[in-house]
C-alpha cells in the first residue's frame, strides 16, 4: 500500500473544508438543496477528485479515465463544488446550479454536466450502472475502474442488491462502492426505519471484499482506496461511517437538514463554524 505523505492528507482536509463551504454557499444561495448528505461526502470526495481518481479535466469524455458514479445524487451541491475546484466547471458557473438552461441540474445530469459519469437523483440505482460500465470495460479492453457512492438510506432500495449482486457474479474487482453511512435518512434515524445492521456483513454475505472505515478521515479513506485496487477476484464495498451534516454543530445528525437550505442567519453561523471560528453545541 502507498503511504500518505503528511502534506497529502492536510492539503485534503483543506480540500474537504473548501468544498463544503462552496456547497453551503450555493446551496444557501439557490434556497434549497441537501446540505446534510452533502457535508457528509466531503472526505470521501475530496480524496476521490484530488488524488484517487484516474481523471483529467481537460478530456471529459477521455475513454480511459475512471468513472464516479455518485448514486446519492441530491447531495451533488458537494459533487459540484469538486466539478469547479478539479477545473471542470469555472467558479461562476458553480453559481447557475438550477438555472433554467444552465449545466447544472437540481441533480447530476450526465448529458449536461461535464465530469458527470451517470444521471442519478432516483436513488439506488448507481451500482447496476457501474455493474455496466465495468462489463463494458472488459469488452472494450479499456483499464478504469469504478466507484459508486451511494447513501446508507439508499441501501434501504432492493435495486441496490441486485445490481451487487451482479457484480458479484461477474468477479467485478474495478467496481468500489463506498457507503456513506451517515445513520440518518430524509425523516429520520436509519435504525429506527428501517435498519441495515450488519451492514458491513451484509456486503460481505454479497461476496464483495468490505472494508469499514471512519469517512471523515483523509487517511482511512485514501488506504481503504488502495485497498480496494489490491483485490482482484471480487468486487469492494468501504461502508465509510460519517455524521450528517458534518462540521455545521446544529446541522449534524438532524435529518431536519437533509433537504432544507439555511436562512441567513443560520449560513452565517454555519460558515463561520466551518471556517474554525466558532463552534456551538
Ligand atoms: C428511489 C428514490 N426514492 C426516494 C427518493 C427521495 N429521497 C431523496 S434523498 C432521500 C433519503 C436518502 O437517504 P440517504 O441515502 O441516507 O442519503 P443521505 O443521508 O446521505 O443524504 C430520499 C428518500 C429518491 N431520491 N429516490
Amino acid at each position: 500500500m502507498t503511504h500518505h505523505p503528511e502534506k497529502l492528507i492536510k492539503d485534503l482536509n483543506v480540500i474537504a473544508r473548501d468544498l463544503r463551504l462552496d456547497a453551503l454557499e450555493i446551496i444557501h444561495e439557490r434556497g434549497q438543496g441537501h446540505p446534510g448528505g452533502s457535508l457528509s461526502v466531503a472526505e470521501i470526495i475530496a480524496a476521490l477528485y484530488f488524488h484517487h481518481l484516474k481523471i483529467d479535466p481537460a478530456r471529459p469524455e477521455w475513454p480511459e479515465r475512471d468513472r464516479f458514479i455518485l448514486s446519492k445524487g441530491h447531495a451533488c451541491a458537494l459533487l459540484y463544488s469538486a466539478l469547479a475546484h478539479r477545473g471542470y466547471l469555472s467558479k461562476e458557473e458553480l453559481h447557475t446550479w438550477g438555472h433554467l438552461g444552465g449545466r447544472l441540474q437540481g441533480h447530476p445530469d450526465r448529458l449536461k454536466t461535464p465530469g458527470v459519469d451517470m444521471t442519478t437523483g432516483m436513488e439506488g440505482h448507481g451500482i447496476s450502472v457501474g455493474v455496466g460500465l465495468c462489463l463494458a470495460a472488459r469488452v472494450k479492453g479499456l483499464g478504469y475502474r469504478v466507484y459508486v457512492l451511494v447513501g446508507d438510506g439508499e441501501c434501504q432500495c432492493g435495486v441496490l442488491w441486485e445490481g451487487a449482486m451482479t457484480a458479484s457474479k461477474y468477479g467485478l474487482s474495478d467496481l468500489t462502492v463506498i457507503v456513506d453511512y451517515n445513520g440518518v435518512q430524509l425523516d429520520g434515524p436509519v435504525r429506527e426505519i428501517l435498519p441495515l445492521d450488519p451492514l458491513a456483513e451484509k456486503w460481505r454475505s454479497f461476496n464483495f471484499a468490505t472494508l469499514e472505515i471512519n469517512g471523515h478521515d483523509v487517511r482511512q479513506v485514501l488506504e481503504a482506496l488502495d485497498m480496494a485496487g489490491e483485490i482482484h477476484d471480487k468486487p469492494t464495498a468501504i461502508v465509510a461511517h460519517t455524521t450528517k451534516g458534518r462540521g455545521v454543530s446544529f446541522m449534524e445528525n438532524k435529518a431536519k437538514w437533509h433537504g432544507r437550505a439555511p436562512n441567513d442567519e443560520e449560513y452565517a453561523q454555519a460558515i463561520s463554524e466551518l471556517k474554525g471560528e466558532t463552534r456551538h453545541g
